[in-house]
């Protein structure tokens, strides 16, 4: 009796339920509680229920029986255990198990996408869309959906599966539609994969943009730029230490039709690398690959002409403790680094002379000081590492030692000479060291873009592809989160105003009125960073100035101005918060303690071409469609087939993917035909409407239901309702066929 479904008609009920548009159940459904909420549900009218285990994951029961507050369910394995009602989570029919778009859940809470998620990534199926966004959850293996075939069938379409192609190709085709750059922005925690997603979707338009040659010029920018730029990690052994635009362009534009383009050149743009790692790094994670890359594949020739010695012989890559990566030829990367230099037009000559700089670099690190004085002023010593380098950056070993132990110290209008002490003749030293690799990595892109540069004449539109570092939280956070974040919660608006813009442009068709529809936006905490005079950047800016300031200072002068922006909370001393979008930071050391500039660093990178350089790529994205990926690491330790439920839902959370789900249902989630609205409700109406059109059975229907006017909205060819209401109509719908069911079983029964 307690059951409504029994026999055929679940079954009906259910198949019902796939026919219809997505949502078109009643959701559960509350902003404050995201998708926890049960308020909507009742438990009796399902047979399966999610209930949260002790250890917070989320396990799927069948509910036996719900008497007063409390429920009673089993568990897998026979297990029997009894909970309060309110605390279970509707689970969705069986029927509904992996579906590829998120939306169409009948129920849209927390565990099911999860169970969702791993129920697809158990079968390798790595990709589900959540509405217009795509998720990728990283296999942490090969898995078998690339090349040439799979590209094929999605470019004919045959394959609609979500894949990184499937949105390449929409891009394409949109580019060439609309007439307008395209950009995927893709976005994820370290080691979720969005640099393997980058290079997969570059993979997709060089094959159909093919034709030139050029495009394989362009996919072989990826082992130069991470040999450069990646770095072995605690969190993934192939960490990229910059952020990636790169701008794809195609030359001419074809017919629509089987997307014909060519590509044509391409364009980088790469935030600023995380220097520091060149002379400090943490145990257990290494510097630049190309360092190990040059030392285990060198040729004895070209050991010789640079001095090169084994990894484990130099300070700078001796201090981490670390010199290979599990699985990861060195020697063999280094042959496949040289080809692809030849490859984008560096020249034999040049390449040499970046190795010579690496190797500047290393041998850099082994110089040592001694003191000469009774002040403690400190001279580099003269041994092997000393004339290595000066040999190596082709400068006069005096220069060199001049400028590892003086500095020029500008008073007034006078400049005078400063000896240097131990710990300021090593940052000297590091500083120099930082310098070198900086400007090469600059030097390399410089070379690439000018190898596959953009001609003046920019007849067609670009695919910009963007691999930027995702939102980060630990428990220090210091400038670079701050740097990082502040990025991310751009483009999350990036994000929240293209789908809004789109629920928009749905309603505008139908002819509803949009202005009712209330998005929530992360304006307040840009507000925060970018108000001018009293935003976090400018005081910051002007906090940087004062020779005196300190953390303590700025956080106190940042909870002087800040703190009626919700989005700011001060703490203690000098700790204050930031509320992101995606989660609370606590930052300190947000002042930067500059380097002790040497005589040979030029202009060293401040705090504010950081967040210039990151804004510029931003706004490069403002005038482009976007296409959204978000990558999920689905456990910590790089390993096949293990996914964390924990982990996996703070991600969605972190990048917005359950956001993305609230936002497309903010509004009038719920939507269905006339058409579908008058077949499935219309045998309830008491007046008989067997001659009237689809139209007016609805809105008889929304009357004799008393449907507020302000649920719901009714547009050309269909229905638009908020959460939950037709929750009502689907209610009255089933007791009603479960009555039916009674008639026709006792009928049936009297029948025998
Ligand atoms: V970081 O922020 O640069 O530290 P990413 O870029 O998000 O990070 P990356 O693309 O480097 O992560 O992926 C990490 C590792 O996951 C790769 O080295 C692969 O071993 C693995 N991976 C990621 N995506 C795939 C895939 N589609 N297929 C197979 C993958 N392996
Ligand atoms: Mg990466």
């Amino acid at each position: 009796e307690d059951s409504p479904y029994s026999g055929n008609l679940e079954q009906q009920s259910l198949a019902d339920d796939m026919d219809t548009d997505a949502a078109t159940m009643p959701l559960p459904q509350s902003d404050e509680r995201r998708w926890s909420d049960t308020s909507a549900y009742a438990p009796k009218k399902t047979l399966q229920s999610w209930i949260q285990l002790p250890n917070g994951n989320w396990e799927l029961g069948k509910i036996l029986s719900t008497s007063g507050e409390e429920s009673v369910l089993s568990l897998a394995e026979g297990k029997v255990i009894k909970v309060m009602t309110e605390t279970l989570v509707p689970a969705n029919p069986d029927i509904l198990d992996g579906v590829d778009d998120l939306m169409q859940l009948s129920y849209l809470n927390e565990p099911s996408v999860l169970y969702n998620l791993n129920y697809r990534y158990n079968q390798d199926m790595i990709y589900t869309k959540a509405g217009p966004v795509l998720v990728a959850v990283n296999p942490f293996k090969e898995v078998p959906l690339y090349g040439n075939r799979y590209i094929e069938a999605y470019r004919k379409r045959s394959d609609e599966s979500p894949h990184v192609y499937a949105i390449a190709d929409t891009a394409i085709r949109e580019m060439i539609r609309d007439e307008v750059n395209q950009s995927i922005i893709i976005s994820g925690e370290s080691g979720a994969g969005k640099t393997e997603t980058a290079k997969i979707a570059m993979q997709y338009l060089a094959a159909l943009g093919g034709g030139s040659g050029i495009e394989y010029e362009i996919l072989k920018t990826n082992p130069i730029l991470e040999a450069f730029g990646n770095a072995k990690t605690l969190r993934n052994d192939n960490s990229s230490r910059f952020g990636k635009l790169i701008e794809i362009h195609f030359s001419e534009i074809g017919k629509i039709s089987g997307a014909q383009v060519q590509t044509c050149k391409c364009k980088l743009t790469i935030t600023p690398l995380h220097i520091s790692r060149v002379v400090q790094c943490a145990e257990g994670e290494r510097s630049y690959h190309i360092f190990y890359q040059l030392c285990a594949g060198a040729s004895p020739a070209l050991r010789e002409k640079l001095n090169l010695t084994s990894a484990h012989e130099y300070k700078y890559l001796r201090q981490s403790n670390c010199y290979s990566i599990n699985g990861v030829d060195d020697a063999e990367r280094f042959h496949t680094v040289k080809e692809a230099l030849d490859i984008v037009h560096v020249s034999k000559k040049d390449q040499e002379s970046v190795f010579a700089m690496l190797a500047s670099v290393l041998w850099l690190g082994n110089v040592s000081f001694y003191v000469i004085d009774n002040e403690n002023h400190v001279e580099p010593v003269a041994d092997e590492s000393l004339s290595t380098v000066a040999k190596l950056i082709g400068c006069n070993i005096n220069d060199l030692k001049l400028s590892l132990s003086k500095r020029n110290m500008r008073v007034g209008k006078d400049t005078i000479v400063q000896k240097l002490t131990l710990p300021q003749a090593i940052d000297a030293r590091d500083a120099l060291a930082k310098s070198i690799y900086s400007c090469l990595f600059d030097w390399l892109v410089e070379q690439i873009n000018k190898s596959l540069a953009v001609g003046k004449r920019r007849t067609g539109k670009c695919i910009s592809i963007l691999d930027i570092y995702g939102f980060e939280s630990f428990d220090k956070n210091s400038f670079e989160q701050f740097c990082i974040n502040y990025a991310n919660e751009r483009l999350q608006q990036h994000f929240n105003r293209h789908l809004f813009k789109l629920e928009q442009e749905e309603y505008i068709q139908d002819g509803i009125d949009w202005t009712r529809v209330d998005f929530e936006d992360n304006q307040d905490c840009l507000s925060l960073f970018e108000k001018k005079p009293l935003g976090l950047l400018t005081l910051l800016d002007e906090e940087s100035t004062f020779p005196n300031g300190t953390d303590l200072t700025l956080a106190n002068k940042l909870k002087q101005h800040l703190l009626s922006n919700s989005c700011f909370r001060g703490d203690r001393g000098k700790l204050f918060t930031v509320v992101h979008y995606a989660g609370e930071v606590q930052c300190l050391g947000l002042k930067h303690k500059p380097d002790v500039a040497s005589v040979l660093v030029t202009a060293f990178k401040s705090s504010k071409p950081v967040v210039g350089q990151l804004f510029q790529l931003m706004q490069r994205l403002g005038n482009t469609t976007p296409h959204f990926i978000r990558c999920i690491k689905p456990n910590n330790v790089q390993s096949p087939g293990l996914y964390e439920q924990g982990l996996v839902l703070q991600q969605l959370r972190c990048c917005g993917v359950l956001e993305v789900v609230r936002i497309s249902r903010s509004g009038f989630p719920t939507r269905m035909s006339h058409q579908k609205f008058a077949r499935r409700y219309g045998f309830l109406l008491v007046d008989n409407v067997a001659d009237k059109d689809p139209l007016s059975v609805s809105v008889a229907i929304l009357h004799q239901f008393n449907i507020l006017p302000e649920m719901y909205q009714v547009g050309y060819t269909k229905l638009f309702f908020r959460t939950g209401q037709i929750g009502v109509l689907e209610d009255t719908r089933n007791r009603t066929l479960h009555g039916i069911l009674r008639v026709q079983s006792s009928f049936r029964g009297y029948q025998a």
